[in-house]
């Protein structure tokens, strides 16, 4: 008899992760949570979202694993009570969420952004190539994700500076933390990206007022969640000049509409919720780790502190 792992997402591949799983232990069973016979079965989850019936039937769940490195997609109120839940930490998104902010950083720095339009303009408009010690950056958020980004730009020979919530430390690094440096912080980034969790504290953090603590023709780029954003600000911010262009991954509305105001802004760079990408084969070994850990009744990787939020 397999066990099973009850598989709840539309947005990955439940065939996949079932043969990413199964490679490594042929005794698991992922089953698409339409397919589950019994409920008193399933001792552990896999899931960006739970079923639209909740989690309550499953009566033997000893473990919840979101399929991502953000739980904010969950109700964290409405999981079962007791039932342990962990954010997915992986070198597979680590690396491609590093990617993704290593290109970002390099178009705006490099002027890219500013070479797309004038190509669409027919405008050829000379101009050297700036200084990287001119252009520090700074990362909102440095744990796994942030703390990597960091680190690579930091690699990369820009000036980095980095805020969290509580005090960090990561070499080469300008570590700031808490609400009270972080004008300090904003002051002097000439591109910001931000990498939070979110959480009620974080929520609305991009807005008017932090945009008008950065540097006139700052940039910024948002790969942690689209609610950390005020849209409207930002927009108002491109059209005061204040913030000179941005790169987007994440949005309150996903899809983002069509008929938004953001595709309007060619200042802004949309991309489809695709910063980070989880390979079911690398992230399979922490899924079961997981699992093992959960029903041993031990605390799992990367667990989710519910109070805090993340
Ligand atoms: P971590 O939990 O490792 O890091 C979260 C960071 O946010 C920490 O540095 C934490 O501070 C900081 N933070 C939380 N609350 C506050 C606060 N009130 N003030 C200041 N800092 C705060 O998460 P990850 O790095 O693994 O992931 C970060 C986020 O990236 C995810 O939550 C998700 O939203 C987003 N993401 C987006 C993806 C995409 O494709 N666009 C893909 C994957 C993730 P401290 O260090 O003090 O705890
Ligand atoms: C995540 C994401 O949180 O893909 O991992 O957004």
């Amino acid at each position: 008899m397999k066990r099973i792992i009850l598989f709840s997402s539309d947005l990955d591949d439940p065939a996949a992760w079932g043969e990413a799983v199964a490679a490594r232990r042929p005794d698991l069973a992922m089953v698409d949570w339409r397919a589950i016979e019994d409920p008193e079965a399933v001792e552990f989850a896999l899931m960006w979202k739970p079923p639209p019936g909740g989690l309550s039937a499953y009566r033997n769940l000893k473990g919840i694993q979101s399929l991502g490195a953000g739980v904010n997609q969950l109700d964290l109120t409405a999981l079962p009570p007791g039932v342990p839940l962990a954010r997915l930490v992986d070198a597979s998104l680590t690396d491609t969420m590093v990617d993704y902010a290593l290109a970002a950083t390099l178009r705006h720095f490099r002027g890219f952004d500013r070479f797309e339009r004038q190509t669409r303009a027919r405008l050829w408009d000379y101009a050297p190539a700036p200084a990287k010690a001119d252009f520090p950056v700074g990362v909102m958020g440095i744990g796994v994700l942030g703390g990597a980004v960091a680190a690579a730009l930091r690699d990369l020979g820009f000036p980095v500076l980095g805020w969290s919530r509580t005090a960090r430390a990561i070499e080469g690094v300008q570590c700031f933390a808490g609400t009270g440096e972080l004008p300090d912080f904003l002051a002097r980034c000439r591109l910001v990206i931000n990498v939070l969790a979110l959480t009620p504290e974080t929520a609305g953090i991009l807005n008017a007022g932090t945009f008008a603590l950065m540097q006139k023709g700052s940039f910024v780029v948002n790969i942690g969640r689209g609610a950390h954003l005020v849209e409207a600000d930002l927009i108002a911010a491109i059209e005061a000049g204040q913030i000179a262009g941005a790169t987007l991954d994440v949005f309150s509305e996903e899809p983002l509409p069509a008929d938004h105001p953001i595709y309007g802004r060619p200042e802004i760079l949309v991309t489809p919720h695709v910063a980070g990408s989880i390979a079911p084969s690398s992230a399979a070994a922490t899924v079961i780790e997981n699992f093992e850990r959960a029903v041993r009744g031990e605390t799992m990787l990367n667990a989710v502190d519910l109070a805090r939020g993340y």
